[in-house]
């Protein structure tokens, strides 16, 4: 049941295996939630994990209704619960970042008449021109990426231009393939949402803005200019501006809701929609990072997340427009060698034991006497290289360390090569930088205390698995007080505060001088 009434904001997040719901009332915690699974509730679309992979093993899609089915069964759910929709006072959003939505010419009008009488799967079926819409894990579109690249002078220019590099699943390259190959659907497509943006217009009844944070993972927008690039626009498709409409600051009041949800749910007319954005953008303000911070999630891969203020865009990793201050940035950095690659190490050189593992750690010493090692069993994204790679005191490659050595070589080597594939992105440790730490190995106190070491700042640990979903609800807060330009994190101040796990082991900073610069050296 969803209790008494409160007001309240609610935050969305359409990812690729569900679509969730928090309420967080006005003290900002969550006292409802309410989820969606795909693959579970809408077997009909036959997904798995959420999604097609078509026969060549690139392409991947999702259909387009099952989101917008997810949405009706999530707010029939919330309605049969009792929830009072009139206590809301705004909402915002999280779409899976890079999906595209192609609405077909004549859906903006099916959007503007929708009849409360009717859930909105069987009032949109005809809507949209493209029925299966590529996904952030589509990676067919290689072809797409090197000619934007070769029209825009190169993958370094085309990264300091929009953040990053031409990647496979930036919407820019999908929005090319599929005027490529459909060029009769894509003359039909009146406009084309990311699935932030889509799912933000089921809300409005009319089409949304792209935010500037989602915005910044298409390879179209001049993150520092905040507009569409003319020239990376017209290297993907024709008449591409019209179809995108303007981006928008994230924390913009698109609208307020369709009168769909308040003759059918019973919201209040004056609820407030706030620009929906992707679903990293909004963990970012889910886990409330400030300037100088850093987020790091060890889980299969291992992910960072950072604020910025003066990006220097790269070959590796992406720069965004930063979701809760327009002046500023953050950045994303994927590692594939996460997880997997400790479990091995563990295996190997601990018994297949974590405590084991523990123990090497706390046996030998910060810099490791010097040893350093780089493990990559697959091949990695950050940077393009796969292999083991030891080298000694003496900056000789070997071919093996002893057992404990080995261990802490993996650990600090991974958390090394973290901190300089940052500080290549513009990112520094500040006196104030805290670090965020989440998934698996963030249980795991001594892999924390080496993180805490390697970066010089202390690690807090925080339950990530609703950022993007309760970081929507700050933002629809933020959203309601930005009107009077209020800083973000003066809006959720009150919000429950991560815990503070490990402090740096002293005199860690001074061995960093000595370290890092030889592991620079090594081009690693
Ligand atoms: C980021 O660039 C990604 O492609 C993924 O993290 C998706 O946003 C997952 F939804």
């Amino acid at each position: 049941m969803a209790g008494p009434a409160r007001r309240c904001c609610l935050g969305w997040d359409f990812s690729t295996q569900q679509v969730k719901v928090v309420a967080v009332g006005a003290d900002l915690n969550v006292f409802y939630e309410d989820s969606v699974h795909f693959d579970r509730d809408l077997p009909q679309f036959g997904t798995q994990g959420g999604v097609h992979i078509h026969k060549d093993g690139l392409t991947v899609t999702s259909p387009v209704l099952m989101w917008v089915q997810a949405l009706d069964i999530i707010l029939e759910k919330m309605k049969a619960s009792g929830f009072d929709f009139s206590q809301i006072l705004a909402l915002s959003g999280a779409g899976q970042q890079h999906g595209s939505v192609y609405w077909k010419a004549g859906a903006s009008r099916a959007l503007t008449s929708l009849s409360p009488d009717l859930p909105l799967h069987q009032q949109l079926e005809a809507c949209f021109s493209i029925s299966d819409s590529p996904v952030w894990m589509d990676s067919s579109t290689t072809a797409q990426c090197r000619q934007l690249e070769a029209t825009m002078g190169g993958a370094q220019a085309l990264s300091c231009l929009t953040g990053s590099r031409a990647y496979e699943r930036f919407t820019g390259n999908q929005i090319a393939k599929i005027f490529q190959e459909s060029p009769e659907a894509y003359s039909l497509t009146e406009r084309i949402s990311l699935v932030s943006s889509f799912a933000a217009s089921l809300f409005l009844g009319s089409y949304s803005s792209i935010d500037y944070s989602d915005g910044s993972g298409m390879n179209l927008l001049q993150i520092c200019d905040k507009v569409w690039s003319q020239a990376c626009l017209s290297a993907c498709a024709p008449d591409l501006e019209e179809k995108l409409g303007r981006p928008v600051p994230s924390s913009s009041v698109v609208g307020t809701i369709s009168s769909y949800y308040v003759q059918r749910y019973g919201f209040h007319p004056g609820c407030q929609v706030v620009a929906f954005t992707g679903d990293n953008p909004a963990s970012l303000a889910g886990m409330r990072l400030e300037e100088g911070d850093i987020a790091v999630s060890l889980g299969t891969s291992d992910t960072l997340f950072l604020w910025l203020r003066e990006p220097t865009p790269s070959l590796e990793g992406h720069i965004f427009c930063n979701p809760v201050d327009p002046q500023h940035y953050m950045a994303l950095l994927c590692f594939k060698n996460g997880s997997l690659m400790r479990e091995r190490i563990r295996d190997e050189s601990a018994s297949c034991s974590w405590s084991e593992f523990s123990k090497a750690l706390r046996a030998t010493e910060m810099g490791n006497g010097g040893n350093l090692g780089f493990y990559f069993d697959v091949m990695e994204i950050t940077p393009e290289i796969i292999g083991r790679h030891r080298f000694n005191a003496e900056n000789r490659e070997v071919s093996a360390f002893p057992r404990h050595v080995e261990i802490r070589a993996l650990i600090e080597g991974q958390f090394m090569a973290k901190r300089i594939h940052a500080e290549g992105l513009g990112y520094r440790v500040m006196p104030k930088t805290k670090i965020l730490a989440t998934g698996g190995a963030s249980h795991n106190r001594d892999i924390l205390q080496v993180l805490a070491d390697v970066f010089d700042a202390p690690v807090y640990v925080t339950d990530t698995a609703n950022s993007a979903c309760v970081g929507s609800a700050y933002r629809a807060f933020h959203g309601l007080a930005a009107g009077a330009a209020v800083p973000f994190a003066d809006v959720v101040k009150l919000a429950p505060q991560p815990r503070l796990a490990v402090t740096p082991t002293p005199g860690a900073a001074q061995l960093d001088a000595v370290g890092r610069p030889s592991i620079v050296t090594k081009d690693v």
